[in-house]
C-alpha cells in the first residue's frame, strides 16, 4: 500500500511549520482514527522538510540558509542563483530516495515543509531562472513523485516577513529584497491556478486556530477519500 505525501507550502512566516506540527499532533491523536478506521493501526504520520530532511540535506541547509554564520559566526560563502537552484535540487534528490520513497512505499503518511513548488516560486519567479529548466530539474530530482495534496498558506509576503523577523535575525533568503519576496507569492498564486487539483489554498492570514482547523477539514476530506480507495476489494 502506497502512503501519502502532504506538503505544506508559503512565503516566509505564513505559518507551514507551526500547522505542520499542529497537524502532525492532531493526525497521530485523532485525526487517523477518525478518518481511517480499520485501517489506523497500521498508520503511521511521519515530519520531514526541505532542505534538511536528511544528513546530507542538514549540511545543505546550513549552506543555502547560512545557519552556520547564523549561529558560529562565520563569513557567509556567495552562492549564485544557478548554483542555490542546483543545491537545493540535490537536497530534494537525496531526500526522495533516502526519506520519501521507502515512507511512501511502507504506507506511512508524510507531512513535508516545502517541495518542488518552493523551488518554482523562489528560484523562478523570486530568483527569475527558466521556469521549463527549473521544472525539468524537479523531474529529475524527484524522478516524478509528486506530492498527493499540497496546503498552500497564502499570506501576503509583507505579512509574512513581519512574522518570520518578529523571530530574530534573518536568514540568507529572509535578507532578499521586498520585491524578490512578492515574487514569490506570486509564484504561489500561480501555481495554485495552474494545479487546482493539487493545491489547496487555506487563508493564512486568519489566526493560528483558524487556519488549523481549515487545514484539518481539508485532511478529513481527503484521508476519507483515501480510506475509501483502500477498502475497496
Ligand atoms: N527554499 C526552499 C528555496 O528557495 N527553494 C526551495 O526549493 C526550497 C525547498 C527554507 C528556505 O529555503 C527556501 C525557502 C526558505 O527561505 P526555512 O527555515 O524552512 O527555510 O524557512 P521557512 O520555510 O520560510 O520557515 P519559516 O519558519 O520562516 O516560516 P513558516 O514555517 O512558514 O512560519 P512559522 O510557522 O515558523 O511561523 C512564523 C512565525 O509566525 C507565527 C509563529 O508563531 C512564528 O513566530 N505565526 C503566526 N502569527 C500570527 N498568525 C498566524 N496564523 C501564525 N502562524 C504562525
Amino acid at each position: 500500500m502506497q502512503g501519502l505525501l502532504i506538503v505544506f507550502e508559503g512565503v516566509e512566516g505564513s505559518g507551514k511549520t507551526t500547522q505542520l506540527q499542529r497537524s502532525l499532533h492532531w493526525l497521530q491523536d485523532k485525526g487517523v482514527s477518525e478518518c481511517l478506521g480499520t485501517f489506523a493501526q497500521e498508520m503511521s504520520v511521519v515530519a520531514t522538510r526541505e532542505p534538511g530532511g536528511t544528513s546530507l540535506g542538514l549540511g545543505l541547509r546550513k549552506l543555502l540558509l547560512e545557519e552556520g554564520s547564523r549561529y558560529e559566526n562565520t563569513t557567509p560563502i556567495p552562492i549564485q542563483d544557478r548554483a542555490e537552484l542546483l543545491l537545493y535540487a540535490a537536497d530534494r534528490a537525496q531526500h526522495v530516495e533516502e526519506f520519501l520513497k521507502p515512507h511512501l512505499a511502507s504506507g506511512m503518511i508524510i507531512l513535508c515543509d516545502r517541495y518542488t513548488d518552493s523551488t518554482i516560486a523562489y528560484q523562478g519567479y523570486g530568483r527569475g531562472l527558466d521556469l521549463t529548466l527549473i521544472q525539468q530539474l524537479n523531474e529529475i530530482a524527484t524522478g516524478g513523485l509528486e506530492s498527493d495534496l499540497t496546503l498552500w498558506l497564502d499570506v501576503d509576503a509583507e505579512t509574512g516577513l513581519k512574522r518570520a523577523r518578529q523571530r530574530g535575525r534573518a536568514d540568507r533568503i529572509e535578507q532578499a529584497d521586498f520585491a524578490f519576496h512578492q515574487r514569490v507569492q506570486q509564484g504561489f498564486q500561480q501555481l495554485a491556478t495552474s494545479y487546482p487539483q493539487r493545491i489547496v489554498r487555506i487563508d493564512g492570514s486568519k489566526s493560528e486556530e483558524d487556519v488549523h482547523l481549515a487545514i484539518q477539514e481539508i485532511l478529513r476530506q481527503r484521508l476519507s477519500q483515501w480510506y475509501s480507495k483502500l477498502s475497496r476489494p
